[in-house]
């Protein structure tokens, strides 16, 4: 998998790629919303996004600025790139890299694959694809929601491509599946703040809601093209 690959979505450039050095520019960058603050409402309430967004994501790419601040030749690299060899990267960052750069490249995957026009069932190769590995969309749905209710703590549920076979995995904290080797295809954020203000504990319920913001015409275009 190559830097090209995670843009698939039209992630803008700034946020996987380095701005170019201007010492007055940050290196990495909040990409805006692709839509409004509210429209994932009732699934998401405003609030949520909000604070997700502008407090939270903003405070990874913050940090992950702060860490790279001194490193001027990680700077030019592809974040990608960082944090699949985080063992390449200087013990001093690694873990800030990890975390805030984790942080940085799942929230701005999470934008993408969702959309006030998504939900409904996938269509296209990802549903095939789906059916093949899982039985059906239901059943898939069912062991992605368990996957993620089950995880203990905070952490992210995925769809991963590995090798060139479907996968549900977990990962804790803001790790990528991309420290696995693994190429994400479609996650869900299970942090508190991505849910608590609106479901509190129900986690399961978030899970469930969640599926009717689904852009699967994203999902099925990184599906084909990962
Ligand atoms: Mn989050």
């Amino acid at each position: 998998m190559n830097r090209r690959t995670f843009l698939l979505t039209a992630v803008p450039a700034l946020m996987v790629f380095p701005a170019t050095a201007q010492a007055t520019t940050p290196i990495y960058e909040v990409p805006p919303l692709p839509y409004a603050y509210d429209a994932l409402e009732p699934y998401i309430d405003a609030q949520t996004m909000r604070f997700h967004h502008d407090r939270h994501h903003a405070a990874y790419v913050n940090n992950l600025n702060k860490a790279l601040a001194n490193y001027p030749e990680l700077q030019r690299k592809c974040l990608v790139e960082l944090i699949q060899n985080l063992d390449q990267v200087p013990a001093a960052i690694r873990t800030s890299i990890r975390n805030n750069g984790g942080g940085h490249l799942n929230h701005t995957l999470f934008w993408q694959i969702m959309s006030p026009q998504g939900g409904g069932a996938p269509t296209g190769a990802i549903a095939k694809a789906i059916d093949a590995k899982f039985g059906s969309f239901a059943q898939f749905q069912n062991a992605f929601e368990q996957a993620g209710v089950t995880l203990f703590g905070s952490g992210w549920v995925w769809l991963v491509k590995d090798q060139n076979d479907l996968a549900i995995m977990t990962t804790p904290n803001q790790d990528s599946p991309l420290m696995a080797g693994k190429f994400p295809i479609l996650g869900n954020d299970v942090w508190e703040h991505a849910y608590y203000l609106n479901y509190q504990n129900r986690r399961l319920d978030y899970l469930k809601a969640w599926w009717n913001v689904v852009n699967w015409e994203g999902v099925s275009l990184r599906w084909e093209n990962a």
